[in-house]
């Protein structure tokens, strides 16, 4: 063996040396993210419960109800908290959307052919109103709101969350 091998082989030895220290310190790292991990999918779970009562309904639905000669189509509609109304004025008369007896629905005369009136319904209840001139004829009609259920954000978020923070438990707990 010459100086040169001797110098060859302890290099070599000296490289397989920090290549299992680097491995050491990769594996540390990596434990390291995978507690990262964990804690993100906590933070997630912890977001999405919080977010459950700001995301009801998060896909406001638009609802169309005509106005026609003379009675609302449908007369009774049942919607979510957050979806917006539009009735629009089918017919050849002048029609109107007022809350029965008192509410915050007031369209005012609607033109016939294409007038429009719309509402968003932000709480909960039961909104009858009327066409004031045709209320007589049976021009009346019922808006049932109902609070949303929580929809797919939040209840996403959470599954994906709890499935994250077990699998890097699992993980983890090979790892140790
Ligand atoms: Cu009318």
């Amino acid at each position: 063996m010459n100086v040169q091998t001797v110098r060859y082989f302890s290099t070599l030895i000296r490289a397989q040396g920090l290549r299992i220290h680097m491995r050491k310190q990769e594996s540390s790292m990596r434990s390291e993210a995978i507690s990262i991990l964990e804690v993100a999918a906590f933070s997630l779970v912890i977001l999405a419960s919080l977010s459950v009562p700001f995301t009801q309904n998060a896909r406001a639905a638009d609802i169309a109800i005509a106005v026609r000669d003379n009675f609302f189509d449908p007369s009774t509609q049942t919607v979510q908290v957050g979806d917006t109304v539009t009735w629009t004025n089918l017919g050849v008369h002048l029609h109107t959307v007022t809350s029965n007896p008192s509410g915050p629905l007031s369209s005012g005369d609607m033109a016939p052919g294409s007038g429009t009136y719309s509402f968003t319904f932000t709480s909960s209840g039961i909104y009858n109103y009327k066409c004031i001139y045709h209320a007589a004829l049976g021009m009346t009609g019922t808006i049932t709101v109902v609070s949303g259920v929580p929809e797919f954000p939040s209840m996403a978020f959470a599954a994906v969350g709890v499935l994250v923070m077990f699998l890097g438990l699992v993980i983890s707990r090979r790892n140790r």
